[in-house]
C-alpha cells in the first residue's frame, strides 16, 4: 500500500512538472557580433561566451566583421536553424526591419545587445540591454565644461573622432556631447571625423586632423578608447605631447585607456561596461520563458579622471 501510494505521489509529481522536457533541453541562443573592431568588442564577446557556458545555453555565435550585411545573413540563418532566441548587437541603427519581420514570423524572439535599432515597429524586438550613450556624451562634456571653467580664457578648439557611421554609440555620443557643450560657446568643434571605432583610423584621422594648420587643436573627442589610443600616437608622432598639448577625453574605460592615463597621455574615460554575458542569458532565458522583462534595460557606469588611474587600475576586469 505505503508503495503503491509513493509511486502515484512520484507519478504525480512527475506529470505536474509538464515543462520537464523542455527543461531538459539546452536553450539556443543565436547571437550576430559585429565584429572585434575595439578592446571593449573583445572584452563583451568574452563576456557573452563565457556566460552562456556558465548557463547552459548553446551559444551559436556569428562575428559579421562590421558589415551589416553579414549580420542579415547571420539572423537568417538562425531563423532557418530554428533557434529559441536571437541575440544582436547592430552594427548600424536602421535597415532591420525586413529581417526582424522574418524573425517575428518564425515566432523566434530577438534580444538587442549593446545598440539599438530604429524600426517602425518596436513589437519586432522584445527588449534591449545596454547603456546610455546619450548620457554618455554628456559625461565627457561635463567634464570638459568643468576644466575649461578652472582655466579661464581663450577658445577651446575640439576635434572629434566619430565611431562607426551610422551606428547607435556614434550618434548618441555626438548628440550627448553636442548638447552639453553648446552651453559654453567657448568650446568649438571645428572638426569631425569617424575613425570607426579602431586604434588604426583613429590615428590615421587624427594625423589628417594635425595636418592641417589652420587652428589650433585644444581638445580630442574620441567616441571610443581604441580611437583615442591611435591618436596618442599621432600626436606624439607630431612632437606633441598628449595629454598635456592636446587634452585627450574618450569613452570605453578599458585597460588600454587606463594605462594611457597612467602615463600622463590620457585625460578622462567615460565608462561603458561591455560585461553583458550574465545579464544576457537571464534576460534569455526569461524571454524564452515568456516572463515579462523591460523594454529597455540599461547598466550603470562611472567616469575615470587620470587622477584617480593608477588606483583603479587593478580593479577593472576588462
Ligand atoms: O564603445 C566601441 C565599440 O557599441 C558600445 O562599440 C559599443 C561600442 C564601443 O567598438 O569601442
Amino acid at each position: 500500500m505505503i508503495k503503491l501510494i509513493a509511486r502515484r505521489t512520484l507519478l504525480a509529481a512527475a506529470l505536474s512538472l509538464p515543462a520537464f522536457g523542455a527543461l531538459a533541453a539546452p536553450l539556443v541562443m543565436g547571437f550576430s557580433q559585429v565584429g572585434a573592431e575595439s578592446e571593449w568588442r573583445t572584452a563583451n564577446t568574452a563576456s557573452i561566451k563565457a556566460a552562456a557556458k556558465e548557463a547552459g545555453i548553446t551559444l551559436k555565435f556569428a562575428d559579421a566583421q562590421q558589415k551589416q550585411e553579414n549580420q542579415v545573413k547571420a539572423i537568417r540563418s538562425f531563423i532557418a536553424q530554428k533557434v529559441d532566441v536571437i541575440a544582436f548587437s547592430p552594427v548600424v541603427e536602421s535597415g532591420w526591419d525586413t529581417v526582424l519581420k522574418e524573425a517575428k514570423t518564425a515566432g523566434i524572439p530577438v534580444i538587442l545587445t549593446d545598440r539599438a535599432v530604429k524600426v517602425a515597429d518596436p513589437s519586432l524586438y522584445v527588449t534591449f540591454i545596454g547603456s546610455d550613450f546619450v548620457e554618455e556624451g554628456r559625461k565627457a562634456a561635463r567634464w570638459l565644461l568643468e576644466r575649461a571653467a578652472k582655466t579661464p580664457g581663450a577658445a577651446l578648439n575640439i576635434v572629434e573622432l566619430q565611431g562607426t557611421v551610422g551606428s547607435a554609440p556614434a550618434i548618441d555620443r555626438k548628440k550627448g556631447f553636442e548638447e552639453v557643450i553648446k552651453t559654453n560657446p567657448k568650446l568649438q568643434i571645428i572638426r569631425s571625423q569617424s575613425g570607426e571605432f579602431t586604434r588604426a583610423k583613429g590615428k590615421e584621422v587624427m594625423e589628417s586632423f594635425l595636418k592641417q594648420r589652420d587652428k589650433k587643436i585644444d581638445v580630442l573627442y574620441a567616441h571610443n578608447d581604441d580611437m583615442a589610443i591611435g591618436a596618442i600616437q599621432a600626436i606624439e608622432e607630431a612632437g606633441l605631447k598628449p595629454g598635456q598639448d592636446i587634452v585627450i577625453i574618450s569613452i570605453d574605460g578599458v585597460r588600454g585607456a587606463f594605462e594611457a592615463m597612467k602615463a600622463g597621455k590620457l585625460n578622462v574615460t567615460v565608462e561603458c561596461n561591455p560585461l553583458l554575458g550574465p545579464q544576457l542569458m537571464q534576460l534569455a532565458k526569461d524571454v524564452v520563458a515568456k516572463k515579462p522583462v523591460e523594454k529597455r534595460i540599461t547598466v550603470n557606469e562611472g567616469v575615470f579622471p587620470a587622477e584617480v588611474a593608477a588606483k583603479e587600475l587593478p580593479n577593472r576586469k576588462y
